[in-house]
């Protein structure tokens, strides 16, 4: 039997659906998401298993405006670089017609070498009479190899989606173990794990320009928790006292609410330590952002 394996970038605006998507097609929570634009930083990889094929997913930052900052600067080259490296890209969309950042990919589509199929996500939010003709205007704008309408949130469409991703794989052996689920340290999933948190306990109240740390994972033996220590990163003096909270209540609120998920990562219990420190000027640092996008 032929195997057919590759790398799929997955790309589009942000906030479409692309991490939860990743995290529907994987089986596991790999990649952070949220009701906020722009939480993916990184390009992160999930790798799919199925019956006589490997889909090396490549999650990726969500456009919204372009070149406003370094960090977006960042995000850019983090798109490009993905599209490079994979056999196939697919533009995650929501059910609208086809906009600047839809309009832009596609421009980039045209010149890479990966194929392109469209995932046309969130259908449980429109009647099925509009899904028509958005597809159809993608259709006119771009010869996709496929056009998915996919439910990321219910599921719907992700088993026919997975078996069109497979077919489009050019045919070689899996490029990973099998049991390989992403190439990131736990350390990185332990920091995402908090940062995810803190932006569904604080909601408007935090920017989004909150970064976390994992400054120390320590394995321990025996009945002896493993020790994680988080810093949050935030831009001022206020921020910090909003997020620690009266006597810490709000941040060991957070700690609460992130150390099950650090736990299933670990296999074992964890103590979580949570930081919080002031660091106003770390968007614009190319240091610390390459380490936070990188
Ligand atoms: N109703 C509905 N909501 C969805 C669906 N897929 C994702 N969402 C929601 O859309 C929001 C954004 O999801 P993410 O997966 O973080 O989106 P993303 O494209 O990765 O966003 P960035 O990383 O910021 O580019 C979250 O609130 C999700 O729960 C879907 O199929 N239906
Ligand atoms: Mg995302």
């Amino acid at each position: 039997m032929t195997f057919r394996s590759g790398f799929v970038a997955i790309v589009g605006r942000a906030n479409t659906g692309k991490s939860t998507l990743l995290n529907a097609l994987v089986g596991e929570k790999v990649s952070i998401v949220s009701e906020k634009p722009h939480t993916t930083r990184h390009k992160l990889l999930g790798v799919l298993n199925g019956g006589g094929f490997q889909a090396a997913l490549l999650d990726t930052p969500g456009y919204l405006r372009r070149g406003r900052d370094r960090l977006d600067a960042a995000m850019k080259r983090h798109v490009a670089s993905a599209l490079a490296e994979a056999d196939l890209a697919a533009l995650v969309v929501e059910p609208r017609m086809p906009g600047d950042v839809e309009l832009a990919f596609i421009e980039q589509f045209k010149t890479a070498k990966a194929r392109a199929l469209l995932v046309l996500n969130k259908i449980d939010t429109a009647a099925k009479s509009r899904l028509l003709p958005v597809m159809e205007r993608y259709a006119q704008a771009y010869p996709f190899e496929r056009i998915v309408p996919v439910s990321a949130l219910t599921d719907d469409g992700a088993d026919l989606l997975t078996a069109e991703l497979a077919a489009l794989l050019p045919e070689q052996e899996p490029i990973f173990p099998p049991d390989l689920l992403t190439d990131r340290p736990a350390s990185f999933l332990m920091a995402e794990i908090v940062r995810e948190h803190v932006f569904a306990q604080y909601r408007d109240e935090v920017p989004y320009d909150v970064a976390v740390e994992v400054e120390e994972f320590e394995r321990r033996e025996g009945r002896a928790p493993d020790l994680v220590r988080a810093v949050v990163y935030v831009a001022s003096a206020s921020q910090k006292r909003l997020l620690i909270g009266s006597g810490g209540a709000a941040i060991k609120q957070v700690g609460v609410a992130a150390r099950p998920a650090l736990e299933t990562l670990a296999g074992r219990p964890v103590y979580l330590e949570l930081w919080v420190k002031v660091n106003p000027h770390w968007r614009r640092k190319a240091g610390f952002v390459e380490r936070q996008a990188g």
